[in-house]
């Protein structure tokens, strides 16, 4: 069939609009509708040629929501017409890693999501019978998608789509960065690097665990306003402080008795290596846990003293918030529509597919959280 997709035909140049093949689901596949797709950060990563598992063709996208409109044989767990959100983090829930509950990381199908292609080494999108490859396992900027019947979470049918499909990233990486992984309670402090689409999500995050003093970091000031929305209680633009941001941040959380300072759980999502090494230092001496979300470009290291790390703070990454998606995914849908996460304002603007450019312009520019494409 045909569908209307924007591809990266190269790194670093405009998505294109065109109409592509797509073939119908294979074995354990489902073929999905995609009604809406956030654009996420990460995306971006790709297109500029920094992520060193890019590959040129490809439909982006990793961040939808959308229908089954077919299955393959011997899916089980969806049906024609069922809401699903698509799964960059697959659970088989049989791998090593699925079963060692250790880890969100499902292995099942990693290598070939990798290389761009479905489990059985095929892409199922082509354009005038050149292959595109498939991206994070997802291509949601298709309006039709084939996915593994693996890698799709079931979810209500009265959750709007435009809304929801930035829990098939943005929302389940922040929030679950702080319940999941960092694994954060009430009281602690938490310091928040990089207010944007995912470090928004690890504010309100801690809000919802109960943090006492949740202090974010953007270089841009006008998102002082937007930590204050979802629950940052101080900002520091890194721009205007004097002297050293470490000591800076450490004595903002020296509290009563405590005079050594640090928080107890910091949250790189810049993606910049010298935000996660102030990020890893201005935690806790002895218990702080400073946790990487944002990802660096190929040839990229981070680095610090290995004292910070003898004298007891630790440094963690997390991928999709450390969701499992077919478990965690449909629950995160609850908690958006019982009023417990908001979503609805950090949608700062709604684009067409011929408008995703400007998604990606409107990011550049420091002046959207989430651009939505609506199909
Ligand atoms: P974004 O562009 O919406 O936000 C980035 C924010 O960081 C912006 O507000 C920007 O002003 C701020 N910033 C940039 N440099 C800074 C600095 N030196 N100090 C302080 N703030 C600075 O991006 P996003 O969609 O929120 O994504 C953030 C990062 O998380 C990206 O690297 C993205 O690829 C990554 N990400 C990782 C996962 C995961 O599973 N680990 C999931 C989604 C996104
Ligand atoms: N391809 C990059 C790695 C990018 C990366 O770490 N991606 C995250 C999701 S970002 C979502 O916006 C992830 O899921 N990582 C786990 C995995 O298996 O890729 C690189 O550096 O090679
Ligand atoms: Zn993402």
């Amino acid at each position: 069939m045909k569908t209307r997709a924007a591809v990266a035909f190269e790194k670093s140049k405009p998505l294109e609009i065109v109409e592509v093949d797509l073939e119908g689901p294979k074995a354990f596949e489902v073929m999905v509708e995609i009604k809406a797709t956030g654009i996420c950060h990460t995306d971006e990563f790709t297109i500029s040629g920094a992520d060193p598992e890019g590959l040129f063709p490809a439909i982006m996208g990793h961040e939808g929501a959308g229908v089954v409109v077919e299955i393959g044989a011997g899916v089980t767990s969806v049906a024609v017409g069922d809401h699903v959100i698509p799964l960059y983090t697959p659970e088989c829930r049989s791998c090593p890693s699925c079963l060692s509950r250790k880890t969100n990381l499902c292995t099942s199908i990693r290598g070939t999501q990798g290389q761009g292609v479905m489990p059985d080494g095929t892409s199922r999108f082509s354009y005038k019978g050149q292959k595109l490859h498939h991206y994070m396992g997802c291509s949601t900027f298709s309006n039709y998608t084939v996915l593994p019947e693996i890698a799709v979470a079931k979810i209500r049918t009265d959750a709007p789509f435009d809304k929801v499909c930035y829990i098939g990233c943005g929302v389940t990486t922040g929030v679950g960065a702080v319940v999941n992984t960092a694994k954060a309670g009430p009281g602690c402090t938490g310091i928040v690097f990089g207010l944007g689409g995912i470090g928004l999500n690890v504010v309100q995050g801690l809000r919802l665990v109960g943090a006492d003093m949740i202090i974010g970091v953007d270089t841009n000031p006008t998102k002082e306003a937007w930590g204050r929305t979802f629950g940052m209680t101080h900002f520091v633009n890194p721009k205007t402080v004097v002297g050293d941001l470490v000591a800076h941040l450490v004595g903002m959380t020296k509290r009563g008795a405590d005079q050594i300072g640090g928080a107890d759980y910091t949250f790189d999502c810049t993606g910049n290596v010298d935000v996660m090494r102030t990020a890893l230092e201005a935690c806790h001496r002895g218990w702080g846990e400073s946790i990487i979300i944002g990802v660096a470009g190929a040839g990229q290291e981070i680095k610090t003293r290995p004292f910070q790390l003898v004298t007891g703070r630790t440094w963690k990454g997390t991928a999709f918030g450390g969701a499992r998606g077919r478990t965690d995914v449909p629950r995160i849908v609850d908690w958006y529509m019982d009023g417990k996460i908001s979503i609805d304002p950090m949608i700062t603007h709604i684009l067409t597919l011929d408008q995703i450019n400007t998604g990606f312009d409107l990011m550049h520019k420091g002046e959207s959280i989430r651009s939505v494409v609506v199909f």
